[in-house]
């Protein structure tokens, strides 16, 4: 076996076989400790009780390893076999083989100059999928090519300077996270992700990452564009429900941003695990760009899980749960999930619109008028998105603990 060193020498992986990250014990691997006296000098490592080794940047490694449940996982370290702790059972895994291509995908050019084609467009979409993907929305080509390349960037830094932005706390407005909310769920997902608030950006920006130098420019110029075409898309969505253009917008008063950089690293056994398992967004509405060369995302429909291929000029536009609430369950919250594969890493960056926090979700008079109840108890949005950060993310739809 041969052993080198990634990632300015941070990182001990053996060339040929991968490291079963759970099982390493430096003193079984005879090659490992050579390769460690050779780096470490005539005197090879002090101490390789508890799999410690004198060199703290080893010890870093291996420990990081060790403890797979709680930290990074994009190392670049290439895994031959899944860590224990991501094997869903049997009836929980993505049944791949079942998955068919999503064939009708609603794509919807807004810059067509029907208004009110672009508007049914958007209410049947609405009703019959929760999700539908925009063309000549208004975010430059330019911007989506750099914040691509950005974010490749900064998954691709060393692990010990991402690590230096990692939590596992949710209530964190920027930290570099795993899985989903590790403190929370039994089994992970095989994901990182960078999440930020962005908005207001003078407010949040300060606080991004700094490496890549260019980072936080791109990811503000993306943030304002895309800020701009998700109230373009809530004032459709408002029309499409019978109402004024401004009603969605008013009740959800000044909303809140928020982006999810998404990281799925190849995985060695893309059948019984996920990227992200099927959920709903707790948010009014998302704005997704998928990765360009390499497909993911999931939806549900009918009962059946379709495979989204990327359009290489669309963005993806989910209904998050809080417009599935105003409109009084007329649009769906969809259930979407992202699966992972075995040959290339993937990336996603999703953007969220969400309500302020003492939004108070309440369908709007007009949608009840004819008699049908209202399906939801009101709540405000901050009731919402604590119940939603208290749960894990494959229970069933959150929405369901503020039915009527
Ligand atoms: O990576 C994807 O395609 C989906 C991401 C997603 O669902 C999320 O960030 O909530």
């Amino acid at each position: 076996m041969r052993w080198c060193d990634l990632n300015d020498g941070l990182t001990l992986i053996p060339c040929e076989c991968i490291i079963n990250a759970d099982s390493l014990v430096v003193e079984d691997e005879p090659e490992l400790v050579e390769h460690l006296s050779e780096k470490e000098g005539a005197q090879g490592p002090r101490n390789l009780e508890n799999q410690l080794v004198h060199s703290a940047a080893y010890y870093f490694v291996i420990h990081r390893l060790d403890s797979m449940e709680t930290k990074i996982i994009s190392s670049g370290i290439r895994y031959s076999s899944l860590p224990g702790s991501y094997i869903r059972p049997q009836s929980e895994r993505p049944k791949l083989s079942e998955v068919s291509d999503c064939e009708n995908v609603p794509i919807i050019d807004l810059g067509c100059g029907d208004r009110s084609l672009i508007i049914k467009q958007i209410g049947d979409a609405c009703c019959e999928y929760g999700f539908f993907q925009v063309v000549n929305h208004g975010v430059s080509k330019e911007t989506i090519q750099k914040i691509l390349v950005v974010a490749h960037e900064f998954f691709s830094l060393p692990v010990e300077e991402k690590m230096k932005l990692y939590s596992d706390d949710p209530s964190k407005t920027m930290r570099l996270s795993t899985s989903f909310n590790v403190k929370k769920e039994t089994i992970h997902n095989w994901r990182d992700y960078l999440r930020l608030h962005c908005y207001p950006l003078e407010k949040y920006v300060p606080e991004w990452p700094s490496t890549p130098s260019s980072f936080k420019d791109i990811v503000s110029n993306y943030c304002t564009q895309v800020r701009q075409l998700g109230f373009t898309l809530q004032e459709a969505i408002s029309v499409s429900l019978g109402l004024d253009k401004e009603s969605l917008k008013n009740v959800m008063g000044e909303q809140g941003q928020h982006m999810a950089v998404n990281y799925y690293p190849p995985c060695p056994e893309p059948e019984l695990t996920y990227g992200l398992p099927a959920h709903t967004d707790p948010n009014a509405l998302t704005i997704l760009l998928q990765d360009m060369q390499v497909a993911g995302l999931q939806v549900l429909k009918d009962g059946k899980w379709l495979a989204i291929k990327p359009h290489p000029d669309a963005l993806v536009i989910n209904i998050g749960d809080q417009l599935q609430a105003l409109s009084n369950g007329q649009y769906k919250s969809v259930w979407h999930r992202a699966i992972v594969n075995s040959d290339k890493a993937r990336l996603s960056i999703a953007s969220f619109l969400c309500p302020c926090d003492n939004a108070l979700i309440v369908a709007p008079k007009t949608l009840t008028r004819d008699g049908s109840p209202t399906i939801y108890r009101d709540f405000t949005y901050a009731e919402y998105y604590k119940k939603f950060w208290s749960r894990n993310l494959d229970e069933e739809h959150c929405l369901e603990v503020f039915k009527n």
